[in-house]
């Protein structure tokens, strides 16, 4: 497996000299963060990550995320535009020697939570989401403003757009996403770069949204539009994981064994009966989900992709980005390299 940390740029308080120190630290996952959906990385900026990534000892060969603009999820007459644009910036990554892309087909939002500094009784704090919250809330009516969500848009924006999504629904979702991809895929192909989609975070609609990367079902769908190892997957075991009826580990062994997992992200959540639920520490003990049982899956079906650990708690005091702090993600890394070391030694004795 190939270790990554994911790193904001310039505006991330932690320095990649600290991410070095991390033992086994491979990659650096960044983008471009000067540039909004739809436009053209330039390629100075793509260097000056490699170079900077680089004289710290470490590769630029991940990328999270180029994002896909709305027009394209909704298949305006702009889509075809922005898809080339897309394909271009496929090309222009591969050119400086990225290896694999993350992206997401969620509608308007990225990942819901409806709290980022849930304390805990031991004095950490996390990401959570409460169902309870969102009840009775309706942004056809109201402003809301969660965290996670795009502050670009202006509240009549996120109308337009919810109106217009429901107006497509999850089938009309599928045949953007089915161009898109049939465009893509094929450049990705011939610049051997693995585009790894990212599943719909939490796994459910929210306000009566299309969410369509939510589960074994969508997943198979989507594997079958282009079926190549281009077209792979990000598997976010915390994102699927919020949905009990989920197998994370006969996922992660299904989709491994098919040569479909580009990229891992180990993310811990611990579930509550009405669909809300907890970010914790990355061990199994933690949360609902099984690492060792994830990580075996996938040594046993010979992953080789990237793994990086997602969302940490704030601890020891840290006052970080929301998810992304240095030092329960750094713990989260050592745990993975403690799990692929052991599931590796324990296939070849
Ligand atoms: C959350 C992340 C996501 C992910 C994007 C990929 O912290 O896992 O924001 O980067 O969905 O496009």
């Amino acid at each position: 497996m190939k270790l990554a940390f994911r790193w904001y740029g310039e505006e991330d308080p932690i320095p990649l000299s600290y991410i070095r120190q991390i033992p086994n630290m491979r990659s650096v996952v960044s983008a471009i963060y000067d540039v909004k959906p739809g436009e053209i990385w330039q390629e100075e900026s793509i260097r000056k990550r490699k170079e900077q990534i680089e004289k710290n000892g470490m590769l630029f060969d991940i990328v999270e995320s180029v994002p896909v603009p709305e027009e394209i999820k909704l298949g305006t007459e702009q889509a075809d535009r922005l898809t080339d644009v897309y394909c271009e910036n496929i090309r222009r990554c591969a050119k400086y020697g990225i290896r694999c892309i993350t992206y997401n087909f969620m509608p308007i939002f990225d990942w819901t939570r409806t709290c980022l500094d849930h304390k805990a009784p031991d004095g950490s704090s996390s990401l959570i989401f409460d169902s309870n919250q969102l009840k009775g809330l309706d942004p056809l009516k109201e402003e809301i403003h969660l965290p996670g969500w795009d502050r670009s848009y202006t509240q009549e924006e996120v109308r337009t757009l919810i109106n217009e999504y429901e107006k497509i629904g999850e089938e009309g979702l599928w045949k953007n996403l089915e161009n898109f991809l049939k465009k893509i895929i094929p450049v990705a192909e011939e610049y051997h770069v693995r585009m790894a989609i990212h599943p719909d975070d939490p796994p459910y609609s929210i306000f009566g949204i299309p969410r369509i990367i939510t589960g074994e079902n969508g997943i198979d769908r989507l594997l079958s539009i282009v079926d190549s190892p281009a077209n792979s997957l990000c598997f976010c075991t915390g994102s699927l994981g919020c949905a009990a009826w989920n197998d994370i580990p006969g996922m992660a062994y299904k989709y491994g064994a098919k040569n479909r997992i580009a990229f891992l992200h180990l993310r811990q959540i611990k579930r509550k009966t009405d669909g809300s639920f907890e970010e914790s520490g990355h061990l199994s003990d933690c949360g609902d989900l099984d690492m060792y049982e994830i990580v075996k899956a996938l040594v046993d079906t010979g992953f080789d992709g990237y793994v990086r650990s997602d969302h940490g708690r704030m601890i020891w005091g840290e006052n970080g980005k929301p998810g992304y702090g240095l030092y329960d993600r750094a713990l989260g890394a050592a745990y993975i390299n403690g799990l692929f070391e052991a599931c590796e030694k324990g296939r070849t004795r």
